[in-house]
């Protein structure tokens, strides 16, 4: 499925027909990336009757906390930061964790490089170092100045990829330049016209040219997991894997316990201190859900 409206889904026939699709009343609401079966009702519309079992789904809470999809079936997270609006390091690494704890890979781009002197990309690569260490890879990019979108296309082939993260950092544009056949409207759009910002409302499904398949999704103001056991959590750092198991409590949770062998870790220098603090953040916001919603 390649896009949902209110109550109309976009449904990507096998030939590559696109038909307007409603959803049976009994059905799950369905999700960009979803699989559906459908019946064809007239020429171009239809009408979903079975939404197949999803591989993953990336979720976040609404407003009343409750756990609402974003897309389905991907295996690979893009996060998109810019020089402009500035990185929230917090809100990476919960996307990143997001996607280590539904299995999908975590891919970080850093959009509107041409914003940047060479001082302060020197800078800015120094504090995200880390992530390549951790082993995610990033990317440098401007749709400007066409730099670094090769090695961004290398990465779409063979997943179905999602491009997430703050409103305004250059989400559609990387769409429109990765795939330069699409009209869709981006923000430079209305710069021309003067209508405002183009800001993306739903997310939308894409054939990348050079194979794979890459969503593009409405830009946030702040993002938060779904519900999670905070237990769980240390999954989404897998920089804290060697360590797990080897603190002094079997159940520590890595915040204040003696004999934490993470915190001794991060002390060490083995572990970003910031990433620690990240993890901490969430086990603290999902402590509070849990006794919260009890
Ligand atoms: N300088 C510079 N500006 C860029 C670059 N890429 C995008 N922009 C500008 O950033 C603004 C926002 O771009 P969009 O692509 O609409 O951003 P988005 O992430 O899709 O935003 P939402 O749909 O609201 O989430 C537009 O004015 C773009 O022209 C870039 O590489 N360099
Ligand atoms: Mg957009
Ligand atoms: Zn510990």
């Amino acid at each position: 499925m390649l896009a949902h409206y209110g109550q109309a889904s976009l449904v990507e026939t096998g030939n590559g027909d696109v038909l307007r699709c409603s959803t049976r009343k009994n059905l799950p609401r369905t999700v960009c990336g979803d699989r559906v079966h459908w019946q064809a009702s007239n020429p171009r519309e239809g009408v979903i009757t079975a939404v197949l079992e999803r591989d993953t789904v990336l979720a976040r809470p609404d407003q009343s906390g409750r756990s609402r999809a974003i897309a389905a079936n991907i295996d690979q997270v893009i996060v998109v930061i810019a020089s402009k609006p500035s990185c929230e390091y917090g809100m990476l690494d919960r996307y990143l964790a997001a996607a280590e704890l539904i299995g999908a890979s975590p891919l970080i781009v850093l959009n509107k490089a041409d914003l940047l002197d060479a001082d302060s990309r020197t800078k800015l690569e120094q504090r995200l170092a880390v992530y390549p260490a951790i082993g995610y890879p990033l990317i440098f990019t401007s749709t400007r100045a066409a730099d670094g979108l090769k090695d961004l296309h290398e990465h779409l082939k063979g997943h179905i990829s999602i491009l997430v993260g703050q409103s305004g950092v250059g989400k559609s544009s990387l769409v429109q330049s990765l795939l330069p056949d699409l009209d869709i409207r981006t923000g430079s759009l209305s710069q021309v016209t003067g209508l405002g910002r183009h800001t993306t409302t739903v997310a939308m499904l894409y054939h990348a040219p050079g194979g794979g398949d890459l969503i593009d999704s409405p830009g946030v103001r702040d993002f938060s997991l779904s519900k999670v056991a905070p237990e769980l959590l240390e999954k989404g750092f897998p920089e804290f894997a060697p360590y797990l198991g080897q603190c002094r409590f079997h159940n520590c949770r890595h915040l204040v316990e003696p004999g934490c062998a993470v915190h001794n870790a991060a002390r060490d220098g083995a572990i970003n201190p910031r990433r620690l603090d990240s993890y901490r953040e969430l086990v603290k916001a999902m402590s509070q859900e849990a006794v919260g919603r009890r």
